[in-house]
């Protein structure tokens, strides 16, 4: 069985979850955190040398970090990958946009919030920032899901679990979710599907 190293409140650890369970691929969990200092020890960047959590650890003893990379190892061939060369790589299109322009936005706000610790990091300029930024990556998901029902071609993929797992808790990170009715609309779509978990599931 493949072992996720995880961190629970996490929505990049999520998104590894979220994809194994529409998949039915089996996980075995190591609850790990990044608050913690376990992720920059000797034994876990032998693991994974970027030093981050998701990681997983496949049956024959190797390693992938990156939750959208092991999101794709998972789902490779199968129905959350689309078989069309065009629609695969629009699919890749919203995973780069998803780690460039909306994760360093939502869910470092998000934490900023939620994590005691980097209180000290929320200034003004800082938060007005990362609200700025990611309203710009809301707006760019809202105009492709105002006239469509998912983000990269005519079926549910791994690039909506991808800018599910943050975009469903945007409202922690203070983002207001009110002017944007198709991506509330898509939200609702993708937790309906049959497969489904929650982020503490
Ligand atoms: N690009 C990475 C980001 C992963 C990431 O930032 N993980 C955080 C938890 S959400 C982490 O492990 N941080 C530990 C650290 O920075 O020491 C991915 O998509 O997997």
């Amino acid at each position: 069985m493949i072992t996720l190293y995880d961190m629970p409140a996490s929505g990049n650890s999520y998104k590894v979850r979220l994809a194994a369970a529409h998949l039915g691929v089996p996980l075995k969990r190591v609850t790990m955190s990044a608050r913690d200092g376990s992720t920059r020890q000797a034994a876990f960047l032998a693991k994974n040398p970027i030093g981050k959590l998701p990681t997983v650890e496949l049956e024959d003893g190797r390693f992938l970090a990156e939750s959208n990379a092991i999101m794709l190892y998972l789902a490779e061939g199968g129905p959350l990958v689309p078989a069309d060369r065009y629609e695969r790589a629009k699919v890749y299109e919203w995973l780069f946009f998803e780690q460039y322009s909306h994760e360093p936005a939502l869910a470092v706000r998000r934490a900023l919030f939620i994590y005691e610790e980097r209180a000290h990091l929320a200034t003004p300029e800082r938060l007005a920032q990362l609200l700025e930024a990611g309203n710009r990556a809301l707006d760019v998901m809202e105009a492709r899901l105002v006239g469509a029902d998912w983000l990269g071609g005519n079926a549910f993929s791994v690039a909506d679990i991808a800018l599910y797992a943050y975009t469903h808790t945007a409202e922690e990170g203070g983002y207001d979710l009110a002017s944007f009715p198709g991506v509330r609309r898509w939200l609702a779509r993708v937790a309906a599907l049959p497969g489904h978990i929650g982020l503490m599931d």
